[in-house]
């Protein structure tokens, strides 16, 4: 079995689109229906559900954002009786109202089926023993995860995040064989047991790993010090969770579930639709959700799109790699920074993926720091040996970013590490 639901991931583009536009069309029907304040942006718009009757006529409908999402909370989008719905789920976000997406069974199945693709994707089998460390509660990591693992038939263990000492434990114990957690966290572990000499004792062959960017150079340390090979899995609460899209063995891209989300790539500025290839932020709609539908909801992520054959065999549209977001895109000193570019100067450089940026502002101009933490051999060198790896960091960066940083390199394992998502950027100049 190399697919989860083969006729929905090796569709025809035909058969794709005809079941994309009925999906559509009923959807945009039942929340004009029953949803007021759907109703109230398509009518401000002039749009009625008879103008819907393919997926060419998306770009009609007005967009969602995550303040709409706020504006309606608790239940303003609910799209499904109370009587039906069975969970909820909410972002991860920490500023203003926490954003709420509802379910009902036949929501969560298919979320669940969303993620067990991408467990059959990553190899996963039923004979897989499958180690979730995302959180579990509100966070949709650990259900997703979890919902997909039991799709697939596979052992499952909820061990959600916290407590390395008892996840490195039971992953030997129990000969854990796909770890599913953030990236960063993977590489926390990585380094743990490495350091506690247990390398040999692991049998992971794959992991999933999602929720936050992580580059290619991440991805080739982590398979390197975990001896598996490293998969990607975007998600967003609203949309329903982990799984919205997922890699293959290809390793270029992330397969869009685009039988259940319409994904578009929009001018972030403008608004319009970009043409495949180019850059700009994704949009989804989800299509066959019954009771949280979200219509072009924005996801300031931006990507690229490509509809490029796939050796897998999915016909499934790829989206690259998130490159970062258009909104926590950074600014300094006039220059768009990604956190995701400094990561990529570091590990070429040698450095862990462990790393701050502190931004602050000092007689009206930015400061730009980049704390980065030393490995174990690099903290034993020369202060001549230090030195020079300081400079060639610094000259790596200002030649990528376009802007000179100041560069601190601190003892191993100074920098706080994160159980779920990392905090890389501490930006003092909003306080
Ligand atoms: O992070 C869902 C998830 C859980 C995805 C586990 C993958 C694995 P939220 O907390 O709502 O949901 O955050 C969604 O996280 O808009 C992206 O900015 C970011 N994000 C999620 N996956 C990736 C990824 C989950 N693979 C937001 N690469 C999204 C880069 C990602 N960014």
């Amino acid at each position: 079995m190399n697919y989860f639901q083969e006729d929905m991931e090796r569709a025809s583009r035909e058969t794709m689109r005809d079941l994309q536009s009925a999906r559509l069309t009923e959807t945009v029907r039942r929340v004009y229906a029953n949803v007021a304040y759907y109703r109230r942006l398509m009518d401000a718009r002039g749009v009625t559900p008879a103008d819907i009757r393919s997926v060419d006529d998306l770009p009609k409908l007005p967009f969602l954002t995550k303040d709409d999402l706020r504006d309606a909370y608790p239940y303003g989008l609910l799209a499904a009786p109370l009587a039906e719905t069975v969970r909820i789920q909410s972002t991860s976000g920490t500023t203003g109202r926490r954003v709420v997406a509802f379910y009902t069974q036949a929501d969560i199945d298919l979320w669940e089926e969303c993620c067990a693709r991408a467990i059959i994707a990553a190899g996963g089998r039923r004979h897989d023993v499958v180690h979730v460390c995302y959180g579990y509660g509100l966070f949709t990591g650990g259900p997703g995860l979890n919902g997909g693992s039991h799709k697939v038939g596979a052992l499952t263990l909820p061990m959600s995040s916290g407590n390395t000492e008892r996840q490195i434990q039971f992953m030997i114990d129990l000969g854990a064989t796909i770890l599913c957690c953030t990236p960063s966290y993977a590489a926390f572990l990585a380094e743990t047991i490495i350091e506690k000499g247990l390398r040999d004792k692991i049998n992971l062959k794959a992991g999933i790993f999602g929720a936050e960017a992580w580059s290619e150079e991440m991805r080739r340390d982590i398979e390197e010090k975990l001896g598996l090979k490293a998969y990607d899995i975007y998600g967003l609460t609203e949309i329903s969770g982990p799984g919205v899209s997922f890699e293959c063995g290809e390793q270029t891209g992330l397969h869009v579930n685009e039988d259940h989300f319409l994904v578009e790539c929009i001018d972030p500025d403008t608004g319009e639709t970009l043409p495949e290839g180019e850059k700009g932020e994704l949009v989804f709609t989800s299509i066959s959700k019954k009771a949280f539908p979200l219509l072009r909801y924005r996801t300031r992520d931006i990507c690229v799109l490509s509809r490029r054959p796939c050796s897998c065999g999915r016909t499934l549209i790829k989206m690259s790699k998130p490159m970062g977001r258009s909104d926590d895109m950074l600014i300094i000193r006039g220059v768009n920074v990604f956190p995701s570019q400094i990561e990529t100067v570091l590990l070429n450089c040698g450095f862990p993926p462990n790393y701050q940026i502190i931004l602050d502002r000092v007689n009206y101009t930015d400061t730009f720091e980049v704390q980065v933490e030393m490995t174990p051999e690099m903290f034993s060198d020369t202060v001549r040996d230090i030195a020079a790896k300081e400079a060639d960091l610094l000259n790596s960066l200002k030649s990528m970013l376009g802007i000179s940083p100041k560069v601190t390199l601190t003892a191993p394992r100074s920098i706080a590490r994160s159980e779920g998502k990392a905090v890389r950027v501490i930006d003092k100049r909003k306080v």
